[in-house]
């Protein structure tokens, strides 16, 4: 059947506390695919064994209207079957408490939801992009132009940041205290990214504001991990053939999850430790790890993998010279380039990753890691590269994950297809000037919101990502696999 059945799903409920009991104290932007399977699974369980009634608020700012109208016709609850390579388990989230469309609904009722006394965290999964900052100097672009938007009309903001800042200055004039705003994307020290981006925002409306807001709200930083695919036909069938249902709010995801956070909290938060979050005063070792060993090859399989004509990552994984590539990039190269003081064992969690990226029962694919990759590649890629440099570790696999996407650029450019990426319009118009594959690899090296400067400054760095380029265009890319297997 088309939608959630509510008396069917109370058999996949897992929690049994009372949802009239739910109190609307976070407010989350960006439900999507992980969100759905990661943060509100945690908070219906911590909500589940420790008594507390924490409720959430779904705002969407941007996608599809359905989702959150099918998501209200359900009563805020949505399924999520959870897959590993040999079970699964299905279960209801019932910790939504409300749900707002902002393109339809207007952004007031963001505002007001977001100044209700009893809100506390502010959390977010808006993707790399939503925060509009530029991704190798990560300061506020203001030229974006939802930014310029709202730096015109701050009352009415278009962009997660200028919401965030215009809730904040009606909470100070309201004399109501600020809330936690929680990053859960995938960005270094994402709560300094996003307070950073907040306070340069409020900033330039109003140094008193500015002054307010860092003085009472805290911007915990967080490490989320959980794969949870864009959803697609076939696993909707996958939510019905366990539920009897076809939830159109649905998610389909990998069995692990894992969730360190920055216990920096001005208004309390749930003990989603009682869920098996850790909370710690330095996020930063976590993630790096997480996002250089898992998201670095991820990215590095998006890439040499779409090249290779994998679909699925999975599909990588079964390739045993990737699957050995892949282990090499990750153990000798990004575990590396991480800071000493992490004491976790690197090649465990290395051997765990590719475990978790065999799950064939996971349809993750290589073109969705593909996307916006001038927003990835900084943190993923570049910073790890310049590590391993300074501390005079050879790198091989590296210099191929950046040659990688210079291809798939091009590639998908030449071919007529969209490049989804908040920068296609700078990379087309890179690879439209000229017919040389060689000099568009050069110049889409110099685009500074990627690299920097850092083309120019290191040689090498530019040496070994141009001769990795050439070599996967002279001998095709599973040639490149076997050479980095020797
Ligand atoms: P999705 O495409 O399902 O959802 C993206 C969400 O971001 C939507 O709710 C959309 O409205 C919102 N959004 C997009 N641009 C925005 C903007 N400019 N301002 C405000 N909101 C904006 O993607 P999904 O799977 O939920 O992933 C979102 C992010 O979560 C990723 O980019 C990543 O940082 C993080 N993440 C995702 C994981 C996954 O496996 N899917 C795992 C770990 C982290
Ligand atoms: C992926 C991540 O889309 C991507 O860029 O690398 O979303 C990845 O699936 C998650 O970070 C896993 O936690």
């Amino acid at each position: 059947m088309n939608g959630l059945d509510i008396e069917k799903a109370r058999y996949t409920a897992k929690t049994s506390y009372a949802r009239e009991e739910l109190e609307t104290n976070i407010v989350h932007i960006g439900f999507g695919a992980f969100h759905r399977g990661h943060q509100a699974v945690y908070n219906d369980l911590t909500n589940d064994i420790t008594g507390s009634r924490w409720g959430i608020c779904e705002i969407n700012m941007f996608g599809p209207l359905d989702l959150i109208n099918d998501l209200r016709a359900q009563q805020g609850l949505f399924t999520v079957v959870e897959k590993s390579a040999t079970e699964t388990e299905t279960r209801l989230v019932r910790t939504v408490t409300d749900y707002i469309h902002t393109p339809d609904t207007g952004i007031k009722t963001a505002i007001d939801k977001l100044i209700e006394p009893q809100v506390k965290i502010v959390s977010l999964t808006i993707t790399e992009k939503g925060y509009c900052v530029d991704p190798q100097s990560r300061v506020l672009d203001t030229s974006n132009p939802l930014i310029a938007h709202d730096l015109d009309n701050p009352t009415q903001p278009q962009s997660a940041i200028g919401l965030i800042t215009e809730a904040l200055r009606q909470r100070k004039a309201l004399g109501l205290p600020a809330f936690s705003v929680m990053s859960c994307d995938n960005i270094p020290e994402n709560g300094h990214l996003t307070r950073d981006a907040v306070l340069n925002f409020a900033e330039l409306c109003s140094p008193d504001l500015c002054a307010w807001i860092q003085e009472n709200a805290s911007f915990p930083s967080t490490m989320v991990d959980r794969i949870v695919p864009a959803m697609t036909e076939d696993q909707f069938d996958v939510i019905e053939q366990e539920t009897g249902y076809r939830d159109p709010c649905g998610v389909v995801c990998e069995d692990f999850r894992q969730w360190v956070v920055e216990d920096n909290f001005v208004a309390g938060r749930p003990d989603w430790d009682q869920a098996g979050a850790m909370l710690v005063d330095d996020v930063l070792p976590y993630e790096e790890m997480k996002l250089r060993m898992l998201n670095g090859s991820h990215s590095f399989l998006a890439y040499n993998g779409t090249l290779a004509g994998y679909e699925f990552i999975y599909q990588c994984m079964e390739d045993e010279e990737l699957r050995k590539v892949t282990l090499t990039l990750m153990k000798e190269e990004q575990a590396k380039s991480l800071s000493p003081s992490l004491s976790v064992d690197l090649e465990q969690y290395a051997e765990l990753l590719v475990d978790r990226f065999s799950n064939q029962n996971i349809k993750h694919k290589t073109g969705q890691i593909a996307m916006d990759g001038s927003q990835k590649l900084p943190q993923r890629a570049v910073d790890p590269f310049l590590t391993l440099h300074e501390r005079g570790i050879t790198t091989r696999c590296l210099p191929v994950l950046i040659a990688g996407w210079i291809h798939y650029v091009i590639n998908t450019i030449t071919s007529g297809e969209k490049l989804a990426d908040p920068l296609a319009d700078q990379f087309t118009e890179i690879v439209t000037a000229s017919n040389n594959k060689r000099s568009t690899a050069e110049t889409l090296l110099s685009v500074e919101k990627v690299f920097g400067d850092n083309a120019e400054q290191h040689k090498l760095f530019k040496q070994q990502i141009l001769s990795a380029f050439d070599r996967i265009e002279e001998n095709g890319i599973k040639a490149m696999f076997a050479e980095l297997n020797h």
